[in-house]
């Protein structure tokens, strides 16, 4: 390392993929899995390990139940529980932070789709509630497999956020909110420096004949284009391979402000990919093309936020 590298702002980044999970694995089992990835992460300089979405069962929108039968099965009333503690216990004991997608029963019995931020310490420090939930609430007996995240989940009651955490600025969402540019620019206009989420990303899509090859070329571009326009750092964790006879994608990855991938998985499995992540490198483009303070024009953005989908055109002067 040169003697300025010695002086960047870094964090020990690790995104640790899950292989599938299916519907007879119990929590343990899941958890033993999420611990003996935070142990390696950790033995390879890892401070901060991004897990994916809804870690700690398998994709369960995919089947047609009750909201009573979902509840029951797949969602948490507590967070730390007695089954996933010990991921706490290994956390606290490595000092390592980590970032966990899950089911979450609120008190008042409200469902989200949820992450939690944990520190070095084991604590909670953050919690963010999935904003863009796709698919359907209504049963589509003719689709090979469901789609029910409209279903079973409301929409996140609080805006995007980030927190100040292990000497960076994070910010979080969850898988389908990586397709929308406003959840970067909520959080970049937040001066976060590194975004952090987790995905199930099935191969098929059930609402159109969508050729397989794309749902990777559109993650992958998607999180390119959406670090570099955002100047920040993005690590993304998959649960992928078949769960139940049901694909879903890897490609998990960590990817630099640059837009250049800096790590990707290579199987479709548990597996840790890390990067010692310099914090400073976003710096030079918020400096200069990205400079949001000298460069964006938000007075003229306003559709933005009056506008769900496409309407008239803008009334224009006479040319
Ligand atoms: N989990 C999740 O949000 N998956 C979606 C699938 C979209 S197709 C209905 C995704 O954007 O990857």
């Amino acid at each position: 390392m040169s003697e300025t590298g010695k002086n960047k702002r870094r964090i020990g980044l690790a995104v640790a993929q899950m292989g599938p999970v299916h519907l007879a694995d119990t929590r343990e089992r899941v958890v033993g899995r999420l611990v003996e990835m935070l142990r390696e992460a950790h033995g390879r300089g890892a401070e901060l390990v991004v897990f994916p979405e809804l870690a700690l069962t398998t994709f369960f929108p995919r089947y047609w139940m009750s909201d009573e039968e979902a509840r029951q099965r797949f969602f948490e009333t507590a967070m730390p529980n007695p089954q996933v503690q010990p991921l706490f216990d290994a956390a606290r004991e490595l000092g390592v932070g980590f970032y966990l997608g899950y089911a979450e029963l609120t008190p008042e019995g409200v469902p989200f789709n949820t992450a939690i931020l944990v520190d070095k310490a084991g604590t909670i420090v953050g919690k963010y509630r999935k904003i863009h939930l796709p698919g359907h609430d209504d049963h589509k007996p003719d689709a090979p497999f469901q789609h029910l995240e409209k279903k079973f989940f409301n929409v996140g009651d609080e805006p995007f956020g980030v927190w100040d955490a292990l000497g960076a600025r994070i910010g979080m969402c969850l898988c389908n909110d990586r397709r929308w540019p406003e959840t970067w620019r909520m959080m970049s206009l937040q001066s976060a420096e590194l975004v952090v989420l987790g995905y199930n990303t099935p191969s098929h899509n059930i609402h159109w004949p969508e050729p397989v090859h794309l749902r990777m070329h559109h993650h992958l571009i998607t999180l390119q284009a959406s670090a570099y326009q955002n100047c920040v750092w993005a690590a993304a964790a998959a649960k992928c391979g078949s769960e139940d006879g049901h694909h879903m994608i890897g490609g998990s990855v960590i990817v630099a402000p640059t837009g250049e991938i800096a790590a990707q998985t290579v199987t479709e499995d548990d597996e840790v990919i890390a990067v010692n992540v310099d914090l400073d490198l976003a710096e030079t483009f918020r400096r200069n093309v990205f400079d949001f303070a000298r460069h964006r024009r938000p007075e003229h953005y306003s559709l933005i936020t009056e506008r769900v989908g496409p309407g008239a055109p803008l009334p224009r002067k006479p040319v």
